[in-house]
């Protein structure tokens, strides 16, 4: 009995998940009459946005920027109701674009990717499902997402637990009501802060179980202003196309021209100020030229936005408690909020700082920390991802030649540009470590390496080449460059997922590349300009070529 059965159908790529980059990937693909099969483990498309349906998530990058840029009349035609897209909002977005570019019929459903494995033979991968699917495809395209593995605390008990619990990356699509009930959040990242405001209107009592305290900065969500809607919609080519330009790959912010430190007290407080009120992260990181780079540049910002929580937080103690003093404002994933401060004055709010006392165990009735037993009848993990490298090794890639992803990242990924590993052919990554995606727009991240993808099969098409690989060499610069750039910033100071801190016994490594988007798609650009500079391309007999050749 052979390890595998036969694969029963023969693609030229496949394309792992159906989230905002892997449906622009099949978008893109089949404009090359590519033969292509997409897996999905959701239900349906959407990715981050088909799981992360817990009250009051939405984006934090305005919704006229985050969205797609595939076609201006989708773009023109597409109304967004407010500033921010809600998760609803932005996931009826996106099975819109599914239906009215037919990308279903290329999709199958409901279905894992367990295992893709290189046969370097024939240069060709075999991949299978949980559904025992097995099918072979010239190309791998790993679709898979930087959030998209949620991960619940290990401690003992919470099989006893006899209320219910969730997950706000895994929530349940009919929603949950916590009228009347005791309520625990754990958990003051992004999605926590987004969540609490929101869980605290419903609940009897809401306690929030913080580790660590997080700078959130007002959102200022609104609806749409209309004039504003007609000028971007008129610009859209040339602000999509300028977006290129700068750091986070979001136009519009004027850059800032100026030191924090050498601004006057009363300059600082007054630019700080006016960005407050506007709401948005990248206009307040955009205050002056250092904040991210230069730690008393920076101590200007995170001591502005300290005093606004102890001027909002009534109780002084609950607002010494929110006021983060652990890293550098922007360091971490900057929050944006909607009264989340605010939701501290009620009276049915309770702050438990678990740092000083952590939680031991969950009960039957609840949770226990060092000093206390908190009756709960429900419990929120709003305790995040196993991000960047999560998704990529829960599956099983290895290659015929004995490699596998898992051992080749014991120590953090390592990546080609973000988009290939050494070792792996004809393996693609959507914005994968080493790339700016969860530091950019991710809508654009992803529209970017796609398009490059895209560009590089049809170079490979146009010259017979069957298989392409990144060089060791290439890859270890590409490596020790994102090392580089990253140590001449702030991030490193912090314990974010970023580094992987929030995963026990995850490697330290800083895994976003933060030279801006500006730097990397230049540089992306003419790695293709030369030949695919840093790439190993291996051409190949007639049996050998893509099946759409
Ligand atoms: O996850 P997080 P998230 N015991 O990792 C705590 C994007 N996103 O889902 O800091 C107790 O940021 C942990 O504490 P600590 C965005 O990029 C975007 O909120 O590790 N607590 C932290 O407080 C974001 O950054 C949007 O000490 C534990 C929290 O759980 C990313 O997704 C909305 C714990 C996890 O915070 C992830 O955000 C939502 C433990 N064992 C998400 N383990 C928008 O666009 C973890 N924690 C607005």
């Amino acid at each position: 009995m052979p390890a595998h059965p036969a694969p029963a159908s023969t693609f030229d790529a496949v394309i792992v998940g159906a989230g905002v980059g892997g449906l622009y990937a099949l978008y893109r693909l089949r404009k090359l009459g590519l033969k292509l099969r997409v897996f999905e483990a959701g239900g349906d498309v959407g990715g981050t946005w088909y799981w992360n349906r817990y009250p009051g998530c939405r984006c934090d990058v305005e919704s006229l920027e985050y969205s797609y840029s595939l076609s201006d009349e989708l773009q023109q035609d597409w109304h967004w109701p407010e500033r921010y897209g809600t998760q609803p909002e932005i996931l009826r977005c996106i099975n819109h674009v599914a239906d009215r570019f037919d990308l279903r019929r290329d999709i199958e459903f409901n279905t894992r990717v367990k295992e893709a494995v290189f046969d370097g033979n024939t240069n060709t991968w075999t991949v299978t499902t949980d559904t025992g699917r097995v099918v072979s495809a010239r190309f791998c395209i790993m679709a898979t997402g930087n959030l998209s593995t949620p991960r619940t605390p290990g401690y003992p008990g919470l099989e006893r637990f006899r209320g219910k619990w969730y997950h706000t990356g895994l929530w349940p699509h009919d929603g949950v009501d916590f009228t009347g009930l005791r309520v625990g959040v754990i958990g003051t990242g992004s999605s926590g802060v987004q969540s609490i405001p929101i869980i605290a209107r419903q609940a009897r009592h809401l306690y929030v179980f913080q580790r660590t305290a997080n700078f959130s900065l007002p959102a200022r969500n609104a609806a749409m202003d209309p004039a504003k809607e007609r000028t971007h919609k008129a610009e859209y080519p040339a602000r999509r196309r300028a977006a290129f330009d700068t750091p986070f790959g979001i136009a519009g912010y004027p850059p800032p021209v100026k030191s924090a430190l050498e601004a006057s007290d009363e300059e600082r407080r007054r630019i700080y100020e006016t960005k407050w009120a506007e709401g948005g992260s990248i206009s307040f990181l955009y205050s002056f030229t250092d904040l991210l780079v230069n730690k008393e540049a920076n101590d200007t910002a995170s001591g502005f936005v300290r005093q606004k929580i102890r001027a909002t937080v009534k109780d002084p103690k609950t607002a010494e408690l929110l006021c983060p003093s652990d890293h550098p404002i922007g360091t971490k994933r900057l929050i944006l909020d909607t009264e989340y401060y605010e939701t501290y004055n009620r009276d049915n709010v309770t702050l438990v700082d678990i740092r000083s006392k952590p939680i031991t165990e969950f009960t039957v009735t609840g949770l226990r920390t060092t000093d206390a037993d908190y009756e709960l009848d429900a419990i929120v993990f709003a305790t995040g991802f196993d991000a960047m490298t999560g998704a990529m090794k829960e599956i099983d890639i290895h290659t015929d030649a004995g490699q596998s992803i898992e051992e080749k990242w014991r120590y953090g990924p390592r990546t080609y540009l973000g988009i290939m590993v050494a070792g792996f052919p004809n393996l693609f990554m959507i914005t994968g470590p080493q790339s700016p995606g969860v530091k950019s727009q991710m809508i654009l991240a992803c529209e970017q390496h796609v398009d490059w993808i895209a560009d590089c099969l049809q170079h490979l098409r146009e010259h017979g080449l069957v298989r392409i690989e990144a060089e060791p060499e290439a890859e270890d610069a590409w490596v020790r460059h994102n090392n580089e750039v990253a140590d001449r910033t702030l991030y490193p100071l912090a314990n974010s997922w970023y580094v992987g801190a929030n995963i026990p016994g995850k490697p330290r490594v800083f895994m976003p590349y933060v030279g801006g988007v500006t730097a990397y798609k230049k540089k992306c650009d003419e790695v293709a300009a030369r030949g695919y500079e840093g790439f190993r391309l291996v051409a190949g007999g007639e049996m050998h070529r893509f099946a759409a050749q």
